[in-house]
């Protein structure tokens, strides 16, 4: 039997064994969603400490419980291991390994480069290989095709090898890797069938489409547009607030027509493992093809002067008060990068704790799911306790990470000045809570100033 028809049986019988190479927030989900599904999955990871915790049936990401986990354990068909050389056992890969930014922005492929190195060891003809991580159009045929055919093998005859880039959103409850659709690109068309009878037998819906380069341009597309609307929004922000008009009342009258309109928010800038790089891996690629993506240049340069812009505005908050960000005391509340999550990576506030430091600040911070970070200096700094009382004793506050925990009017009653970069304190009238992207009123100014009387 031909080794399509071969994998195609496996698939539609649910013999193939399936292997997950990285088991992050994608490659975990993934590996479940696959085991509920009636596969045999060996989840394959570096990190040792990591598999030896999934072993224990202890979960580290935010989206699988214990419960979950320990489900799938008892399947007996769950087998979590560093050992790359079961891939000579396996009839299907997904590869979930990050791609981050190198030191100067460019993307750093590393990771799905010594992945490929360690599959070529061990592959076996006739298997399907799916790339998820997100990145530039062209990777998988570069760094994946073409290593493959050095050895001898022919895509959609002896290998057979998609792109479906991963669409997961931590946290969300409404959208998981099940129910999220699942854009898919094989190499060949038979490449394509394969991917698609295996995504189709783990998710709710596969979308198929011509190659891996339109499923690889398709997710950073979506992460660009995200990216340029908030800068836009950000730029509104301070348009706004140098012109006098409250930003976030106008984002929502524009909001309330049904139709051509979709809202997205100003912020203290933008965090995340997604957004802040999927466009600089579009953009990077571009050049190659001398095209220089203006909007994604002028998107990244906005988002990434937001710190800078809350710096300002606290300075300005805090000289209403007749004192200075120099030998103030700042608590940062929310450090994550978005609600309700505790990730730090790329998050605004990191960058807003050193401008004040730099600026002569004694900074402290409050988050209960981000609980501490290392600073520029490489200190260990950690959350301080959730002590409202305590909250008083600073010259002002800074909403960092609109978490649904804080208690806003309490926090507004507190009567230290407060920085409101996400609009958190919607509908508290307070006049110690001054907000990005509305000027600090004159009638606030002197209700400020008769309150120090
Ligand atoms: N942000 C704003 N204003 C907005 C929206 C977001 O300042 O209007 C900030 C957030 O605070 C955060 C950053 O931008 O710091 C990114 O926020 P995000 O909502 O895009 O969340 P992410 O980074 O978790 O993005 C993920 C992406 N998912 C995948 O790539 C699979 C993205 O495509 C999703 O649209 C997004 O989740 C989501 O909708 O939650």
């Amino acid at each position: 039997m031909a080794r399509y028809e071969e994998l195609q049986q496996k698939i539609q019988r649910k013999t193939a064994r399936v292997g997950v190479i990285g088991l992050g927030y994608v490659g975990l989900p993934l590996a479940v969603e696959t085991i509920k599904s009636g596969y045999t999955v060996i989840g394959i990871d570096l990190h040792g400490g990591k598999i030896e915790s999934l072993k224990r049936g202890e979960s580290y990401v935010q989206d699988i419980s214990n419960e979950t986990l320990q489900e799938c354990l008892a399947t007996n068909r769950f087998f979590p291991t560093t050992d790359y050389s079961v891939i000579e056992e396996l009839d299907a890969i997904s590869i979930c390994v990050p791609t981050p930014l190198s030191p100067n922005q460019d993307p750093d492929t590393s990771y799905i480069i010594n992945v490929v190195e360690q599959i070529k060891r061990f592959m076996k003809r006739g298997m399907l290989i799916t790339l998820e991580s997100t990145t530039y159009p062209g990777t998988t045929e570069e760094l994946i095709q073409r290593e493959f055919e050095k050895l001898g093998y022919r895509a959609g005859i002896d290998f057979f090898l998609c792109y479906s880039p991963e669409r997961v959103d931590p946290g969300n409850r409404k959208y998981s890797t099940y129910n999220t659709p699942k854009v898919i690109g094989g190499t060949t068309e038979r490449c394509m069938e394969l991917g698609t009878l295996l995504y189709g037998s783990l998710v709710k819906t596969v979308v198929p489409v011509s190659s891996p380069k339109v499923a690889e341009m398709s997710k950073l597309l979506e992460n660009t547009f995200r990216s340029v609307n908030i800068a836009f929004m950000n730029e509104m922000a301070m348009m706004c607030d140098r012109m006098g008009i409250n930003v976030w009342e106008v984002i929502k009258a524009a909001s309330t027509k049904p139709f051509g309109f979709m809202p997205f928010y100003p912020g203290p800038g933008i965090g995340g493992h997604c957004i802040p790089l999927d466009p600089m891996y579009l953009s990077w690629k571009a050049k190659g093809f001398r095209f220089h993506s203006q909007f994604i240049e002028i998107a990244q340069s906005i988002n990434d002067n937001m710190p800078d812009y809350v710096r300002n505005k606290t300075a300005q908050v805090l000289n209403i008060y007749a004192k200075a960000i120099n030998s103030s005391r700042i608590l940062i509340l929310g450090m994550a990068y978005k609600p309700e999550v505790d990730d730090l990576r790329e998050s605004p506030g990191l960058e807003i704790y050193e401008l004040f430091t730099n600026s002569g600040a004694t900074v402290d911070y409050y988050d209960p799911y981000a609980q501490s970070f290392v600073n520029k200096k490489g200190e260990i700094v950690h959350s301080i306790a959730n002590d409202y009382e305590a909250f008083k004793t600073y010259d002002c506050m800074v909403l960092i990470t609109n978490h649904q925990c804080f208690a806003y009017q309490e926090l507004a009653d507190l009567g230290v000045a407060i920085i409101d970069t996400r609009n958190a304190f919607e509908g508290i009238t307070n006049p110690n809570v001054y907000r990005i992207g509305t000027s600090v009123a004159i009638k606030q100014e002197k209700e400020v100033v008769s309150l120090l009387a």
